[in-house]
């Protein structure tokens, strides 16, 4: 987690380029207290691709795959994305940082 600021501003500057990320395939991440789902999904090799994440429980969560370079922080009722650029086909896990026992899979193929 000491990347944070970093990605904060990474993550600002890429919503601010990002005009046509809503035009992007979209998969959708729900993080609860510890819970995440789906723990799998499938998603396009060699295209960009949008995770919508929202953080439906009563503390902070953090969306990260260290093997996307993704890291989201989000308070309490907090939706937020990530675009995923042209990633080779394999599997990706994510995980919620604050909670790390939660983990999923990004299949992409
Ligand atoms: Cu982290």
């Amino acid at each position: 987690m000491t990347m944070h600021k970093f990605w904060v501003v990474l993550a600002a500057a890429v919503l601010a380029a990002g005009a046509h990320a809503e035009d992007l395939p979209t998969f959708r991440v729900t993080i609860k207290d510890g819970a995440i789902s789906p723990t799998r999904f499938e998603a396009p090799a060699g295209k960009r691709f949008k995770i919508e994440i929202t953080n439906a429980g009563k503390s902070p969560a953090e969306f990260e795959s260290i093997q996307l370079r993704k890291e989201k922080v989000l308070g309490p009722g907090v939706t937020s994305f990530v675009v995923v650029n042209a990633t080779s086909p394999g599997e990706y896990v994510y995980f919620d940082d604050f909670h790390p026992q939660a983990r999923g899979t990004v299949v992409v193929k």
